[in-house]
């Protein structure tokens, strides 16, 4: 029999990353070459008319899985039915704004679109990728009261693909023959990418990695990579976000290899002493369509000193965002 469509409404459509996400999707690298889909683009009135032009762009790609695309202006409208969220449209921080300003314009966002979630199918998986992603969603969860606490995800997943690729590079091999790499906590410049059970064919590699590549120039490199980007391109990151993004929703429907992990910034259930509630990154493994901690690694002191590191940081966004009335 036939499967039937799968609605995955994406915000932020007419944007660099929308851009080049939706041909992915489109093409079924997102849920698998079986799956019919159904898309529907989210952007500002003053956008739509380029989302519009994406749709017709979509409509002559002659996508075999692709149903149809609508276009909307409307997060409630977008939002009804949903079985995928893409949260990719945010409020950039302009010359000048404080980051109060920008938690509070981008609650301006998640806060309509987390009640709009509501109305969204009941297996909605949401994806948060625009910034402060971890707090986007957590201000879009705490609307969202009808929509199940596990459903909401913020992306660290480029982080973590980008740690493989300086990983594998540092180490001569094949990304594909990596496993067990970690970014844990806020996608920020805080975020904590960790080797500490990497493996290469699944044998450990942390005895080969001296401290100093590890400390000054491997966690800094993936953790400020975003702003290495922008210098070298000129522009922040697209296609690798739009990649990233089909990898976490590929991986959180189709699961995660076996003896492996990712990274995805979930809700915490208080796991390694996050504080319940906040949505940070952690190792996790995908099955059944439900993305679970790790559970069990012992944390060295360095480890330690990081994750808590950026966990205040998150606990001081959520802290900033329950100040302005948003959670
Ligand atoms: P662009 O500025 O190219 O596109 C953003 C789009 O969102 C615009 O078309 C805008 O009209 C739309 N938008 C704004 N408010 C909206 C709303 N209320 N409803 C629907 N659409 C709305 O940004 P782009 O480069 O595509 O990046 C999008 C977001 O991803 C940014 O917040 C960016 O910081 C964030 N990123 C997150 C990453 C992550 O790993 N979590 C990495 C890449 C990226 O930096």
């Amino acid at each position: 029999m036939a499967q039937s469509p799968v609605t995955v409404t994406v915000t932020g459509a007419a944007g660099q990353i929308g851009y080049a996400l939706l041909f992915r999707i489109a093409s079924g690298q997102l849920l698998g070459d079986e799956v019919p889909v159904r898309l529907r683009l989210l952007e500002i009135p003053q956008a739509a008319k380029a989302a519009e032009g994406t749709a017709l762009e979509l409509e002559d790609g002659a996508f075999p899985l692709l149903v149809g695309t609508d276009v909307y202006d409307d997060a409630t409208q977008a939002f009804a039915g949903t079985n995928v969220a893409l949260l990719v449209g945010a409020r950039p921080r302009t010359k000048g704004m404080e980051r109060g300003d920008l938690l509070e314009a981008n609650g301006g966002i998640f806060k309509p679109q987390g009640e709009a979630l509501n109305g969204a199918a009941a297996d909605v998986k949401v994806l948060v990728v625009g910034n402060p992603a971890n707090t986007n969603a957590l201000i879009a969860r705490a609307h969202a009261t009808d929509v199940p606490a596990d459903r909401f995800t913020a992306m660290t997943r480029l982080d973590h693909n980008r740690a493989l690729g300086q990983l594998a590079a540092k180490l001569g091999v094949r990304v594909g023959q990596l496993s067990k790499v970690t970014v844990w906590g806020n996608h920020s410049a805080s975020q904590y990418p960790d080797v500490t059970y990497a493996e290469v064919d699944g044998e450990p590699v942390a005895d080969r990695l001296d401290r100093s590549w590890i400390t000054d120039e491997f966690i800094p490199r993936v953790a400020k990579r975003g702003a290495e980007i922008i210098e070298v391109r000129g522009a922040s990151s697209a296609a690798s976000a739009a990649s990233a993004a089909i990898d976490h929703v590929h991986t959180w429907v189709n699961g995660t290899r076996e003896n492996d992990w990712t990274s995805a910034a979930i809700v915490s259930d208080g796991s390694y002493g996050v504080p319940e509630g906040l949505i940070s990154s952690f190792p996790v493994t995908a099955e059944n369509g439900r993305f679970e901690i790790v559970g069990g690694l012992e944390i060295s002191d360095f480890s330690r000193e990081r994750i808590d590191a950026t966990t205040a940081e998150l606990a001081e966004e959520r802290d900033a965002v329950t100040e302005l009335g948003l959670v």
